[in-house]
């Protein structure tokens, strides 16, 4: 049975041409990157970079048997960490479809799984009152119809070896069949939010073979238009080879407000925890919670959101480093969210080694490094009209020490560096 969203106060509609009001309000999602790459668990490009052949890396089909799945822990686990929407991967560069799709039998019900593994995702992820996104690969290494490139597999076969399979393969037949399952997912599942297509790649027509692939090769336009025409509303990212809503640094932070010629955009960075999208079972170099919390404010600094990823175990649950995480999120959110939710970059010059976010007049200091009893605050005279520590609204005393520079006396309040957050009424912005 699937759920519709509960309404909320950001769940106005987008104005024609502009984006849903919720991803700029919401800032903080839950990216999922799940599939038969769990099983290897050793990056979700596994097929390519070990150029596993097709009939070999389908025998993890076989053994695809995620007992302790449980979409619902998934979708607490972010809500807890603050996070506001969720991202799934319904089908990755493998090809293998976590949906009960009518258009190939490479899906997650032919396996010991023996479900739908969106639907009940969707249902978990609505049910705690979370935005539902999915994640679609235009990329797919598995179906027979998709031409050999530069990024395959294959990629190393002889020249006449690819030319002989690409002959006979035919794109038009593989859009037909893109299309056709955007068509199931965003019809069969309820209201999806946002969907994240990847990825569209250059061509190098140096290289036949390394010719990329991009828009004229999915039907970006029509595919767009499907998109918008049977999910009114839902926020798409930039990955068609078109324009879309939103822009999309991938594993960086932006230093500045993103631009479009020259017109500010919405952007969200998807970030990993340990640069694996897909479950590494064996990387164990994580960022620090500390970190990507700083990155999170980082990114709102600048107008932009933070799209987090997970990469499930094959069996279904989230493994320790990403439960740390989350549970590091939460602990933080649950005193710093309001410095997040509604809330962008700041007019205001920032100081060395800080970042300002602003949520109407309130304007939020965030501390990378602790201040020797004053931190000095440039442009804020006769503007602030009380301070206090984020996290226990205790008071901080700050004056006037020249018409430009308010310093403010930092209380040893008991937050941990590098989340020392002060909350700023600025009475004139
Ligand atoms: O190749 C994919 C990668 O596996 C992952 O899904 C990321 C997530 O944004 N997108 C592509 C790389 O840009």
């Amino acid at each position: 049975m699937t759920t519709t969203p509960t309404p909320t106060d950001t769940d106005a509609e987008a104005v024609a041409g502009e984006i849903a009001p919720w991803f700029t309000h919401d800032r903080f999602g839950m990216f999922i990157h799940w599939g038969l790459y769990a099983l290897p668990a050793r990056h979700e490009w596994v097929m390519n970079y070990e150029k596993i052949q097709q009939e070999e890396y389908e025998k993890y089909a076989k053994y695809f048997d995620p007992d302790l799945y449980d979409p619902r822990a998934w979708a607490r686990a972010a809500k807890a960490a603050g996070m506001k929407y969720v991202v799934l991967t319904t089908k990755h560069h493998e090809g293998f479809c976590l949906w009960d799709t009518a258009l190939t039998d490479y899906k997650a019900p032919n396996t010991p799984a023996g479900r739908d593994l969106v639907r009940e995702f969707v249902d978990a992820v609505r049910a705690e009152g979370l935005r539902v996104g999915f994640y679609h690969s235009l990329l797919d290494w598995h179906h027979p119809d998709f031409t050999i490139d530069g990024r395959h597999p294959r990629r190393d076969d002889s020249p006449e070896e690819i030319e002989r399979l690409n002959a006979g393969r035919d794109m038009a037949t593989y859009r037909e069949y893109l299309h056709g399952q955007i068509r199931e997912l965003l019809t069969d599942y309820g209201r999806i939010d946002y969907l994240f297509y990847d990825f569209s790649y250059e061509y190098e027509p140096h290289n036949p073979v390394w010719g990329g692939k991009g828009a004229k090769d999915w039907g970006a336009e029509e595919l767009l238009a499907l998109t918008r025409e049977l999910q009114p509303g839902i926020v798409v990212n930039d990955r068609l080879g078109i324009p879309g809503d939103i822009v999309t640094p991938e594993q960086y932070q932006p230093s500045e407000p993103m631009k479009v010629d020259g017109v500010e955009v919405p952007w969200e960075a998807c970030q990993t925890i340990n640069g694996s999208w897909g479950y590494f079972r064996d990387n164990h170099n994580h960022k620090a919670p500390e970190l990507m919390i700083r990155m999170l404010v980082d990114g709102v600094s600048k107008n932009g959101n933070m799209l987090l990823n997970v990469g499930p175990t094959a069996r279904g649950e989230l493994d320790s480093v990403a439960t740390e995480a989350l549970e590091a999120f939460a602990e933080w959110m649950h005193l710093h969210s309001r410095s997040i939710y509604g809330a962008g970059a700041s007019a205001f010059e920032t100081p060395v080694d800080a970042r300002y976010t602003q949520r109407g007049n309130r304007l939020y200091l965030h501390l990378f490094s602790w201040p020797f009893e004053h931190i000095h605050l440039p442009g804020l005279a006769g503007k602030v009209e009380y301070a206090q520590l984020l996290g226990d609204a205790s008071e901080l005393s700050f004056r006037e020490i020249d018409p430009d520079t308010p310093a403010l006396t930092t209380g040893m309040g008991g937050q941990p560096a590098g989340t020392l957050t002060l909350q700023l009424p600025v009475v004139r912005p």
